[in-house]
């Protein structure tokens, strides 16, 4: 590390370990096939939407090819996906969904 011998690498070291998780987006992506009220109940499941806002953000996906259902830690955000996937493999439809770092 870097710093004279003056507590600057005790303070990088306090800087790196209070920075908040970094963060990811779930982002659902459109397809041809899955139902409308599957992707409404998926979405209010397992991202904790209402009726309401599940319904806009499947109607976003629908019209704009993606959308987000909710951004998390790194760790959560994987899970969320894997719920989502293992829900729609289930189901036997081909709804996709992938996580990605939040700029
Ligand atoms: N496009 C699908 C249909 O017309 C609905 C849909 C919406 C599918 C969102 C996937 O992530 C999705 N039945």
């Amino acid at each position: 590390p870097t710093g004279s011998d003056d507590g600057t690498v005790v303070l990088e070291r306090l800087a790196q370990k209070v920075q908040p998780p970094s963060m990811y987006q779930v982002v659902m992506l459109n397809d041809d096939y899955t139902p409308m009220e599957f992707v409404v109940v998926v979405i209010q499941e397992f991202f904790g939407k209402d009726l309401e806002a599940a319904t806009a953000i499947m109607l976003k996906i629908h019209l704009d090819g993606r959308g987000v259902c909710g951004v998390y830690p790194k760790d959560i955000a994987a899970t969320k996906v894997d719920q989502v996937l293992d829900a729609a493999h289930k189901a036997g439809h081909p709804l996709k969904c992938v996580s990605e770092p939040v700029d």
